[in-house]
């Protein structure tokens, strides 16, 4: 049985948080649990629809095109202040969810960079602005990263389907264990297969700092590089409905810290 089917296909509705049983928590201590291959956990948590808010002007780097939202992570943050300094920028999953994250006491922004404590609670949340951040239909999606520590832990950042319907298509890059190397992982959009997924291997080490980049066309094609080198487009099970950009760590494994230097998205 797909661990993923027995986990946690969650609704939330507004004002009502309905949390299954967080068995994926138990799941992760297993030996052969990992991030990329035959157990993953339940798919993300679908986020409360936000309430639209006048968005803040975003930080719009430079380099990035006109249209796209960019986020450096230059403003100190402590941890527990990251949802507030950057409501902008970053929707954390509320502390509790699923039984594994807890945002407000993983995540710190200093030295230009978000800084994922690794090896205590999960992290996970979505990139981008309350108004948009739910909406992408197509459109790039830009990280750089690296990590250190974490053994036994790993990310997953991906395009997950806004519906919370996993065959409306999902997309991870990157996503590995922390002491591996990371992958883009496309999934089958064939209702009952989505568990079935392509693999492009990076070759790149989490150790080191490397941008990852999702360029989605709706119903045509994804395209997955790394540093700019293009490792497939792939015009198969193309997603064509809203998805969300976001990333998730588990609370297993050693200790450690995910960095995050800058996330891009189309808006
Ligand atoms: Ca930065």
């Amino acid at each position: 049985m797909n661990r993923r089917h027995r986990g946690l296909l969650v609704a939330i509705t507004a004002g009502a948080l309905v949390l299954g049983a967080p068995t994926a928590a138990s799941a992760a201590t297993t030996s052969g649990w990992w991030w990329g291959g035959h157990g993953r956990w339940q798919p993300p948590v679908t986020a409360p629809t936000p309430t639209p808010a006048p968005a803040p002007v975003a930080d719009t780097g430079s380099s990035a095109p006109a249209a796209s939202f960019v986020e450096d992570f230059n403003d100190y943050a402590a941890t527990g202040l990251v949802a507030q300094t950057y409501k902008q920028a970053w929707q954390p999953y509320p502390d509790g969810t699923s039984g594994i994250y807890a945002p407000s006491k993983t995540v710190s922004v200093h030295d230009g960079v978000m800084d994922v404590q690794l090896g205590g609670a999960g992290t996970a949340g979505t990139f981008g602005t309350f108004a948009k951040a739910w909406g992408h239909v197509g459109g790039s999606f830009s990280v750089r990263a690296k990590a250190t520590g974490g053994d036994g832990n790993g990310a997953a950042f991906m395009l997950w389907p806004t519906s919370g319907i996993w065959s409306d298509g999902e997309i991870d890059f990157p996503e590995g264990n922390f002491d591996e190397s990371p992958s883009a992982y496309h999934h089958s959009m064939t209702p009952g297969q989505e568990s079935n997924r392509v693999q492009l291997g990076t070759g790149v080490s989490w150790r080191d700092w490397h941008t990852y980049k999702i360029d989605w066309v709706p119903g045509k094609s994804v395209t997955y590089s790394v540093d700019g080198r293009v490792l497939d487009t792939i015009t198969h099970d193309v997603p064509w409905t809203p998805h969300r950009f976001m990333f998730q760590t588990g609370n297993w494994g050693d200790s450690g810290n995910l960095l995050i230097d800058w996330v891009s998205t189309t808006e």
